[in-house]
Parts: C-alpha cells; sequence; structure tokens
C-alpha cells in the first residue's frame, strides 16, 4: 500500500519514515511522488491545515492513501503562540537560532510551571473511498532557559522536558519519536489504517 505524505518537510519526513519502518506501507513525499502541493494553511487549528494540505494531495492522487502533518509549539504563557504559526513565525526566512532566541527572550523572568509549552501533531489521512481520518498527539515540556542540543530540528533545542532532564534535541531521533506528539499520533494513525485494512 503506498502512501504519499503531503510534507515539504525533510526533517518530518526523516521521522515518519522511522515510525513507519517494518510496517507494510510503501511512504512516499510529495517530491517522491513527483507532486507539488503548498496550499494555504489558513486554518485555525492543526486538524484543520492538516486537513488542508492532505485534501490538496487527495486531489492530485485520489487512488492512493494520502496523509500529512499540522505541529508547533504552542506556549501557554504567550497565549498559545506560535501554535499554528509555529512555521510562519517571525517570518519564514527566519533562522530557528533567532525564533528560539526570541522565544526564550519573551519568557525572561517567568519561572518554572508558568513555563509549561508542548509540540502538538494533528495527523490527517483520506483514504481512496474518501474516508477521513485523524489523530492528535503532544509532547509536554518548558520553555529551556538556554538552547540545548544538536539533534531534530526546529523548536527542539528550547522544550525541555522535565522527566527526560533535557531538551528535546538531546534526544537520538530514536528516543523522540518514542515520546514525542509526531510518534504517538502517528502510531495512533497506523492502528486505526490496521483496523481498517485487515479486514
Ligand atoms: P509541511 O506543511 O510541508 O508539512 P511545515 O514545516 O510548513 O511543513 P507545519 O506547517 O506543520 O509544517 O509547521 C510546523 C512547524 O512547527 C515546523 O516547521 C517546526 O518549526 C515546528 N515543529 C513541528 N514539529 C516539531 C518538532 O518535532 N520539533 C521541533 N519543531 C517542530
Amino acid at each position: 500500500q503506498e502512501i504519499i505524505f503531503a510534507t515539504g518537510n525533510e526533517n518530518k519526513m526523516r521521522e515518519i519514515r522511522e515510525i513507519f519502518e517494518g510496517l507494510p506501507f510503501v511512504i512516499h513525499s510529495l517530491k517522491e511522488a513527483g507532486l507539488i502541493s503548498d496550499p494555504e494553511e489558513n486554518g485555525a487549528t492543526f486538524a484543520e491545515n492538516a486537513f488542508i494540505k492532505a485534501e490538496a494531495v487527495h486531489a492530485l492522487r485520489p487512488d492512493a492513501i494520502v496523509m500529512s502533518d499540522d505541529s508547533g509549539l504552542s506556549v501557554d504563557y504567550l497565549n498559545g503562540e506560535p501554535g499554528v504559526f509555529s512555521a510562519r513565525w517571525l517570518g519564514r526566512d527566519t533562522s530557528y537560532t533567532e525564533k528560539n532566541a526570541e522565544l526564550i527572550r519573551r519568557l525572561e523572568g517567568v519561572e518554572g510551571d508558568a513555563r509549561s509549552a508542548r509540540f502538538t501533531a494533528a495527523i490527517a489521512c483520506i483514504l481512496p473511498d474518501g474516508t477521513r481520518l485523524l489523530t492528535e498527539a503532544h509532547m509536554e515540556g518548558r520553555i529551556a532557559k538556554a538552547p540545548a542540543g544538536e539533534n531534530g530540528f526546529g523548536y527542539d533545542p528550547i522544550l525541555y522536558l522535565p522527566e527526560y532532564g533535557k531538551c528535546s534535541a538531546e534526544l537520538s531521533e530514536h528516543e523522540k519519536n518514542a515520546i514525542s506528539h509526531r510518534g504517538k499520533a502517528l502510531r495512533q494513525m497506523q492502528e486505526k489504517l490496521r483496523g481498517i485494512y485487515a479486514d
């Protein structure tokens, strides 16, 4: 079974491939499927944006299973920002070194639990028969006082995970996938697909 993953983000794609390893699905990125799709993500929620991306590719390839990931970092002290704007926050061309430094600056003087934040991933899936599936999961943490770690991407260096005593970027990809928003939401989606395709 072919799954076309409606993302242009190579970092997500790398994690997604590991999470699907050993399962009876062949995953193709947009690029591998020879498709170009970049719809405007103007939804108010991660779920809405995930469906916007999946619908756009389903329209091009109704014969395939299409999956998408909309994700981001929500900081409670900043009323949920950057949230659905995570990729666009401070402009798409601003480096994550700068974005991460700016988030840390905005939380100056904020201590303890008040620094709470989480990654969310909404995974949308559209089957060839038109069935629409959605899963969503979180990874909870706090905004670190300083960035740490070289792994992962995006905001990983500043999400401190109290349970592990490390930032997300200090985890190996395998460790991150085991506990991350994306890992959990994708495994929930795999369960749904198993239920459907096992019949
Ligand atoms: P696609 O829409 O093509 O999938 P994108 O990067 O534009 O790629 P999103 O709109 O979902 O994807 O934006 C998600 C952003 O949230 C992403 O660019 C990162 O900045 C951040 N993000 C999401 N998951 C993350 C993770 O696991 N670790 C660090 N940052 C993450």
